[in-house]
C-alpha cells in the first residue's frame, strides 16, 4: 500500500515534470560579429529543429554573416550599439520563449552542450553555465604554461565565490542558458564582455539556483576576437567593485 501511494507521488511528480517540459518555450540566440568562416564550419550542427525558436542577434557584420544566416532561414536581428551587453539585452527582448539559450559560433563552444543547457533549465535550475574550468572540462590554454586568460577567469570566480558566497566554476563563460524570468530579475546592464560576469553575480545575489556542466571549448576557428584582454579584465573588475559597492539594489 505504502509503495503504491509512493509510486503515485512519483509518477504524478514525473508527469507535472513532463508537461512543465513539454509546454515550455525554447529560444536559441547566435551572437555574431563578423564570425563568418566559424558560422559556416557550424551552421548544420546547430540543432535548430530542437528548440522553439531560432535567431541571430548580429552587430553589423559585413563578411556574409548575416547572408549565411538567411540563407539557412535563420532570423536576424540587427544590433546597432556594439558589444555582447547589449546583444544579450536585445535577445531578451525579441524572444518569445521560456528559456534564453546563447550560443557563439567562434568555434569555442561545442553545439553539442545545447540540449544539456536546456536539461538543466528542465531540472528547475535558473541559469546553467557550461564550465570550462570544472573536472572533465578542457579551456583553450590547457596545453599552455602560462595561461594568463585561465587564470584571470578563475581568479575573477573566486572573488565572486568568495564575496558573493557561491560554488561556481566558470563565472564568465558566455556559453550558458537561463529561464526568461531569471533574466528579467537580474536587471543586468553591463556593457560587452562584462555581462556574463554581473549576470553571474547577480544570480548569486538572488540565490538563483545555478547548474554548471564541464565543456571541452576548442580553439577559435577564424576570424579575430575582439575580447582584447586588458579593456576586458578591467570592466570585468569595473562590475565586480560596482556590485559589491551596491548589493542587492539592482
Ligand atoms: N551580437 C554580437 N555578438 C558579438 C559582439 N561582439 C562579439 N560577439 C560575438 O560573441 C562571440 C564571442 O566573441 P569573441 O570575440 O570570440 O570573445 P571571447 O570568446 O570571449 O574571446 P576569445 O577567448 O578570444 O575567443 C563571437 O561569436 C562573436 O562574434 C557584439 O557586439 N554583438
Ligand atoms: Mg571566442
Amino acid at each position: 500500500m505504502r509503495t503504491s501511494y509512493r509510486s503515485l507521488v512519483y509518477a504524478s511528480v514525473t508527469l507535472s515534470n513532463l508537461s512543465t517540459n513539454m509546454t515550455r518555450k525554447t529560444s536559441l540566440i547566435i551572437l555574431t560579429r563578423n564570425e563568418i568562416a566559424g558560422l559556416r564550419n557550424l551552421i548544420s550542427s546547430i540543432p535548430t529543429e530542437s528548440v522553439s525558436e531560432c535567431f541571430a542577434v548580429d552587430y553589423q557584420s559585413h563578411d556574409g554573416t548575416v547572408e549565411l544566416f538567411r540563407k539557412h532561414h535563420i532570423r536576424v536581428v540587427p544590433q546597432t550599439k556594439p558589444g555582447r551587453g547589449e546583444a544579450f539585452r536585445i535577445a531578451a527582448r525579441e524572444a518569445r520563449g521560456d528559456y534564453l539559450i546563447f550560443f557563439s559560433p567562434d568555434g569555442n563552444e561545442d553545439p553539442r552542450d545545447i540540449p544539456k543547457l536546456i536539461q538543466y533549465l528542465d531540472q528547475g535550475y535558473d541559469m546553467a553555465i557550461a564550465s570550462r574550468f570544472m573536472k572533465g572540462s578542457k579551456n583553450e590554454e590547457d596545453d599552455q604554461t602560462i595561461k594568463l586568460r585561465a587564470w584571470a577567469n578563475q581568479g575573477f570566480t573566486l572573488l565572486a565565490n568568495i564575496f558573493f558566497r557561491g560554488h561556481l566554476t566558470d563565472s564568465i563563460n558566455g556559453y550558458r542558458a537561463l529561464t526568461r524570468n531569471a533574466f528579467k530579475r537580474l536587471h543586468v546592464n553591463a556593457e560587452g564582455f562584462a555581462i556574463e560576469y554581473q549576470m553571474s553575480i547577480r544570480a548569486l545575489k538572488l540565490r538563483m539556483k545555478i547548474a554548471e556542466f564541464p565543456t571541452r571549448e576548442s580553439p577559435r576557428i577564424g576570424g579575430a576576437s575582439t575580447a582584447y584582454a586588458i579593456p576586458t579584465g578591467l570592466k570585468v573588475l569595473g562590475i565586480f567593485l560596482n556590485e559589491l559597492r551596491m548589493g542587492n539594489n539592482f
